[in-house]
């Protein structure tokens, strides 16, 4: 018997099949990120980046462009197992003759021929409210400027009808999300009034008409950046009201709350009151570090989470870390893999069983029965994915290739 069946069996005795972790997996869509390549610098000229987030290391071999960037994904994209979609900035708009408040369909053509060149499920979408001249004082739709607003507004309307474009071409739904860095680094004076500004942008923004068939918008809080470490105006209050009233969803960054808060605590406590929630799978090391995804304890939380509440098709997952000191296709990998491997984890357990343990109150058996799980032989049904997938455990040595013939070369 190889690895691989000897696992199976060991698993069927917890009551977890291992073929139907292995045809589950396949069908979860991961919104894989594009600003981990090129450190969230965008195509559309925005430059160096703002709006309290950071990437650190000058590994080299950066994206540099649309094309490097394409080549970059598409080697990156060909080493990730199971169901991949594109999360695209709209700060990635291709030969963008006009400003972000005019985006098109048209600036983003290229990305989607690219995505169904390389068969992905379809594209995710963000509006880009940072690394941009309107961003005034650190505000965008929580401005006191109207016409800064309004820039804003029409910004995130474009983009709406842009996600409508991705939506036909891959008849899916597109997932947008609203994220603004609004804050104030003091203490401030009025906590309320930007908050009724941003709630007011966003009455505005939905109110364009866009198809909520075609499209579900999502907001994303946030409990401090840099040099807003006082007060962010889009709150995790304020979005979770803004988003139950409005029915729209919340997105849940794990980097985005105090260290000690746990999304996967927070995944079944929407999940009762929302039919979707959006994540941003990252790992904060003691704050918002955006450091590459890992398959460690909270991740492997948060999929137990999605799977063993059936919310597979309600919790939509994209990544979101930009790590600039290694190589930043490893990371993509790397990241896109631990997210793989915790759903993996997640799939290959009989939650029901443990879920009766817990209702009868027999937390000794739950306590020693979940310990067990962890030593299963959880590596072979991995490697046996991969293998089905076309892939290996060991993907660096075609990284390093690439890295040698052609990240060496941008200088
Ligand atoms: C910032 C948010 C936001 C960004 C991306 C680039 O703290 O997490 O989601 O990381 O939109
Ligand atoms: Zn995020």
């Amino acid at each position: 018997m190889n690895a691989y069946e000897l696992a199976k069996s060991e698993y069927a005795e917890y009551g977890a099949d291992t073929e139907k972790a292995i045809a589950e997996l396949k069908n979860i869509p991961v919104s894989v990120h594009c600003w981990q390549g090129d450190d969230v610098v965008g195509l559309d000229g925005g430059g160096s980046l703002s709006g309290g987030i950071q990437t650190t290391g000058n590994y080299p071999g950066r994206a540099r462009n649309f094309k490097e960037l394409k080549e970059d994904l598409k080697t990156a994209f060909a080493l990730m197992p199971g169901k991949k979609r594109l999360n695209l900035h709209a700060s990635y708009a291709v030969n963008a003759d006009t400003d972000r408040d005019k985006y098109k369909p048209e600036h983003f053509a290229e990305w989607v021929k690219f995505a169904k060149e390389i068969n992905l499920d379809g594209i995710d979408f963000n509006p880009t409210m940072f690394s941009h001249k309107n961003v005034k004082d650190g505000l965008t739709l929580s401005s006191p400027d109207e016409s800064i607003r309004n820039f804003w507004i029409n910004h995130c309307i474009a983009c709406l009808r842009i996600a409508e474009y991705f939506a036909d071409e891959f008849k899916n739904t597109c997932m947008v999300n609203i994220w603004i860095p609004d804050g104030f680094k003091d203490v401030p004076a009025d906590r309320l009034t930007p908050r009724l500004r941003l709630k007011d942008s966003l009455d505005k923004i939905l109110a364009c008409g866009y198809d909520t068939e075609k499209v579900t918008v999502a907001v994303e809080s946030k409990v401090f950046g840099i040099g807003v470490e006082s007060y962010t105006v889009g709150s995790n209050e304020f979005y979770q009201n803004y988003a139950a009233k409005n029915n729209i969803c919340c997105l849940l960054d794990n980097g985005h709350y105090h260290p000690l808060e746990y999304v996967s605590d927070k995944i079944p406590a929407l999940l009762a009151f929302y039919d979707k929630i959006a994540l941003h799978v990252t790992r904060g090391v003691r704050w918002d570090s955006d450091h590459v995804v890992l398959f460690e304890d909270e991740l492997k939380e948060i999929a137990k989470e999605i799977v063993r509440n059936d919310a597979v098709d309600k919790v939509k997952i994209g990544l979101d870390y930009f790590d600039a000191s290694i190589n930043r296709l490893s990371a993509w990998v790397t990241g896109q893999r631990a997210m793989q491997k915790a759903l993996l984890f997640a799939l290959l357990c009989n939650h029901g069983e443990l879920k009766t343990l817990q209702d009868n109150a027999e937390f000794t058996e739950l306590m020693v029965k979940q310990e067990e799980y962890k030593t299963l032989p959880f590596g072979a049904v991995w490697k046996e994915y991969l293998r089905r997938e076309g892939l290996r455990d060991t993907y660096l040595p075609k990284i390093k290739e690439y890295e040698k013939v052609i990240l060496k070369e941008r200088k």
